[in-house]
């Protein structure tokens, strides 16, 4: 049933029936114009935008070729409840707002959209992006389980990101996205930003996870890291296996002197991630680079 559909839209796709990349630009200026949100976190939207992006691809398994982008099985109760995505009804609320004024975009599409346009308005790379993604039904959610668990270490984040089809030099440059935004005790438990910038995109993440000290947080919460001189700011387990490793430590170094290394590495493993769990044939042609005028 879903891939006659996928058969039917990627077909309307090839024959330039449907929409135009204009007409993702729409898309894409009127979801740029709601990221400021005075008065809330850090006033934007884009981390939790990304974080809803990702999530939504991050349930990807290459062995059964099932969960990924395709179908934004988060829609439905069960996947909506999954633990790990805690918070993110504010974010597929923000969502419906752009899905009213344009019906004709699929959820799926719309999601990851906002993700691109969330990384690049925060100035970051331009992130190639192309629509084809299909709505899917509740069978088609995952087990929970797939995104990762912050409180583990270094075998269990290549656990997840290889069964997504990662390699370790990809799963240290889509770390550097937590330069973006924070934890709230109330979603994950966690608290607090990585970065002095939380909404600004840059490889601050690997150049404070090189240079400070880091030490255990004492508190009533999770097991997470302070920094030791201002206090204000966290790690997760899992971001400080990054410099723990050998093998990651390597891109951490990397991605700390260069930015433009981490930009060009980033844009590739999102646009991959972004991508996960949608049939070639659904895709009209290469992905487009989107942006601001
Ligand atoms: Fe996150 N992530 N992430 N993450 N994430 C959180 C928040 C954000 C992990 C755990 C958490 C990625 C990988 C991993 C963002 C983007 C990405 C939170 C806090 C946790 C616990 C949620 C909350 O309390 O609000 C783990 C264990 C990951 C495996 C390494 C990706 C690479 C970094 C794939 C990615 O793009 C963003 C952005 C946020 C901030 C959300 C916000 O509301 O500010």
């Amino acid at each position: 049933k879903s891939s006659a559909r996928g058969v039917a839209a990627a077909a309307e796709g090839k024959l330039g029936l449907r929409h135009s990349q204009q007409d993702y630009q729409k898309v894409y200026d009127a979801i740029a114009e709601k990221l400021e949100q005075e008065g809330y976190d850090d006033g934007s939207l884009a981390p939790v935008l990304v974080r809803l992006a990702w999530h939504s691809s991050g349930t990807y398994n290459k062995e059964d070729n099932t969960g990924g982008s395709n179908y934004a099985t988060m829609r439905f109760k069960p996947e909506a409840e999954h633990g790990a995505n805690n918070g993110l009804n504010i974010a597929r609320d923000h969502m419906q707002k752009i899905k009213d004024a344009f019906p004709w975009i699929s959820y799926g599409d719309l999601w990851t959209l906002g993700g691109v346009v969330a990384v690049q308005e925060s100035g970051g790379p331009t992130v190639p992006w192309r629509p084809g993604r299909i709505d899917g039904f509740e069978h088609h959610v995952t087990p929970d389980g797939r995104l990762p668990d912050a409180a583990q270490a270094q075998d269990h984040l290549r656990f997840i990101f290889y069964r997504m089809g990662f390699n370790d030099q990809e799963i240290v440059a889509l770390s550097g996205a937590h330069a973006l935004g924070r934890c709230h005790t109330d979603r994950s438990g966690f608290e607090g930003p990585w970065t002095f910038s939380p909404v600004t995109f840059s490889n601050q993440y690997f150049t404070l996870l090189q240079d400070e000290p880091w030490q255990w947080r004492k508190w009533k919460g999770p097991a997470q890291y302070e920094d030791k001189k201002t206090k204000s700011l966290m790690m997760l387990p899992t971001d400080m296996a990054l410099v723990k490793d050998k093998s990651f430590k390597k891109f951490v170094d990397i991605y700390a002197k260069d930015e433009d290394a981490f930009f060009k590495d980033f844009s590739k493993a999102f646009a991959k991630l972004l991508e996960l769990g949608v049939p070639t044939s659904q895709f009209a042609g290469d992905a487009w680079k989107m942006g601001s005028e």
